[in-house]
């Protein structure tokens, strides 16, 4: 893929702090790509700034080698300082329209969204994607409550904008989640903490495309 059809993305993987014991976020993020996520996020909600910076700095560096949209959890600086694709905002970050009007229209900005009312705005206030979620509970982001399947189920009939199903999914329920309209599957710990980053992201490839095939 490369950044002018980054709207036709399957499988988007987020970096996570606590989950590549041993291994470089760089290393796991190549893994990830090399697997076939298809855009990446950094989020890193424990990291000091020059820390985070410099890790922004070298996945731009990465994605920009492997052709593939590089999004910024929260910190529009930094997304702005390595020429990211976009950013990532959560309900509580930066409101969507001051972030627009600090990056311009050709940014990436992604949106959190935990109900269907949420996502309407979004979509209304000129958000590029969202993110539907968590749809089960996850340790990744704690203390959210799941939405489960049945949000994913409005998102399919109602949102408009390309959407990502978030939370908890795993290689064993991922099934669901695109059962109930989920073209496109985010995950942090089912992919950079997995033995094999990249069978488990041609693993979720697969499952993505097969229900695709079958529709
Ligand atoms: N955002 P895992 S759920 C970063 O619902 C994040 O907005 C969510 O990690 C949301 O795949 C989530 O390990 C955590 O569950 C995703």
């Amino acid at each position: 893929m490369n950044r002018w059809s980054w709207s036709d993305f399957q499988l988007y993987v987020i970096t996570g702090e606590n989950y590549h014991p041993g291994r470089s976020m760089l290393e796991v993020m190549e893994q990830a790509i090399i697997g076939g996520a298809d855009i990446v996020q950094l989020r890193a909600k424990d990291t000091p700034k020059e820390e985070l910076l410099a890790q922004a700095f070298a996945l731009r560096e990465l994605t920009d080698r492997y052709h593939v949209p590089l999004i910024i959890n929260d910190h529009l600086d930094v997304a702005i300082a390595v020429q990211a694709d976009g950013v990532h905002l959560g309900q509580e970050d930066l409101p969507l329209a001051e972030a627009r009007r600090i990056l311009g229209p050709a940014a990436i900005i992604g949106i959190s969204t935990h109900s269907i009312e949420q996502a309407i705005e979004a979509e209304a206030g000129g958000a590029d994607y969202i993110g539907v979620g968590p749809v089960f509970p996850t340790g990744t982001k704690p203390g959210r409550q799941a939405v489960t399947t049945e949000y994913v189920r409005s998102a399919a009939e109602r949102v408009k904008i390309p959407w990502v199903a978030i939370g908890g999914i795993t290689l064993s329920n991922v099934d669901e989640v695109i059962a109930a309209g989920a073209a496109r599957i985010c995950a942090v710990s089912a992919i950079v903490g997995s033995d094999n980053v990249a069978d488990a992201c041609r693993a979720f490839r697969e499952k993505i495309n097969q229900q695709q095939i079958s529709q």
